[in-house]
């Protein structure tokens, strides 16, 4: 008999994408979409069939194998327990529980592998993390990366369907004031994502800092990061430069990354061709561009790239679906 799947956070930006990558890849499945009692009984069509909503509480894991969340942090860790209670393992797109030893926190293109060692929790990382990560596996694995040096420009999806509205009404009316954002994002750009710490770190930087020493299972990765909000709709994109244990190889690196799993290798500068966040939205594929030797490292030890990828897909929902697919194979 057919699997039980729920949907935890249905009607948000990053759980409809979870709907509609369910139908795309084409796991048949019960599907079960949760959401608070505001949302309950509206209707979505999955696999030709309406699925009507339901209000998400205590006994809404019963008889669920497996459950996508996608809900705030908060609201994560209340249901949790109830799904741990009802033995659903669940894949969760949210940041509670990512560095808890205890729970794998995966890229499936990287550390597949990990999801076997789950004890009924699987982390989805966050996006601008599994942006990077996937434009520099093969590179890690070729020259060890030591420091990662990274500029993100984050699109207004990161920020969930309120983040997107305010993009859409302020490019109209730019007196319209944000409800996702501390100031307007519409013809501006925003250096914080998430609340900064003592040293001035945001929590967004400290994300791309501790997961990606998890996910590479590197604790020695060193990461300097500042996290931006642009006035994009639903990709990512990011600067970065590497500091690796060996000598690096430019050539090398574009053959690497033309055969790397996830990757478009988008580089072909003279010609205007390169990473760009129109063009990777609303498909899976992180593109990686303007690879280049940063001349600033005369040791040759260094390296810069450009990549691209969308938020929503690869970036949350891809992500924690193709986790789903390597628990059900
Ligand atoms: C943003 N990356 O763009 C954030 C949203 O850890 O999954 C997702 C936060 C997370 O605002």
């Amino acid at each position: 008999s057919k699997e039980t799947i729920a949907i935890v956070g249905a009607t948000g930006a990053v759980g409809q994408q979870m709907l509609q990558c369910l139908e795309e890849r084409k796991i048949d499945c019960n599907l079960k979409l949760l959401a608070s009692a505001r949302s309950k009984g509206k209707v979505f069509t999955f696999m030709d069939q309406d699925i009507t909503v339901e209000e998400l509480t205590e006994n809404s894991f019963e008889n669920v194998d497996y459950a996508l969340g996608a809900t705030e942090n908060d609201i994560t860790k209340t249901w949790m327990p109830w799904a741990q209670k009802a033995g659903t393992i669940v894949v969760d797109n949210s940041s509670a529980y990512r560095l808890d030893p205890n729970v794998p926190l995966v890229i499936p293109e990287i550390n597949p592998e990990d999801i076997q060692k789950n004890q009924g929790i699987i982390a989805n990382p966050n996006c601008a993390t599994i942006i990077a990560l996937v434009a520099l596996h093969v590179l890690h694995q070729e020259f060890k990366i030591k420091r990662m040096i990274v500029s993100t420009y984050q699109a207004v999806s990161g920020a969930g369907v309120k983040g997107i509205q305010d993009l859409e009404n302020q490019v109209k009316d730019p007196s319209i004031p944000s409800q996702a954002f501390p100031y307007p994002i519409a013809y501006n750009l925003i250096p914080q994502i998430g609340d900064f710490d003592e040293n001035g770190i945001s929590k967004e930087e400290w994300k791309l800092q501790n997961e990606s020493c998890k996910i590479l299972h590197d604790p020695d990765i060193l990461v300097n990061c500042t996290c931006v909000r642009v006035p994009i709709m639903r990709s990512h994109s990011e600067s970065i430069t590497i500091e690796c244990e060996k000598e690096v190889d430019v050539q090398k690196a574009r053959e690497l990354l033309a055969h790397a799993p996830g990757v478009k290798l988008v580089d072909d500068p003279q010609n205007k061709i390169y990473p760009m966040p129109l063009d990777t939205s609303d498909q899976d594929l992180v593109y990686v561009g303007r690879i280049r030797e940063d001349l600033s490292d005369p040791s040759k030890h260094s390296m810069i790239l450009f990549c691209c990828g969308d938020q929503i897909r690869k970036g949350a929902a891809t992500n924690a679906v193709q986790i789903l697919e390597e628990l059900l194979k």
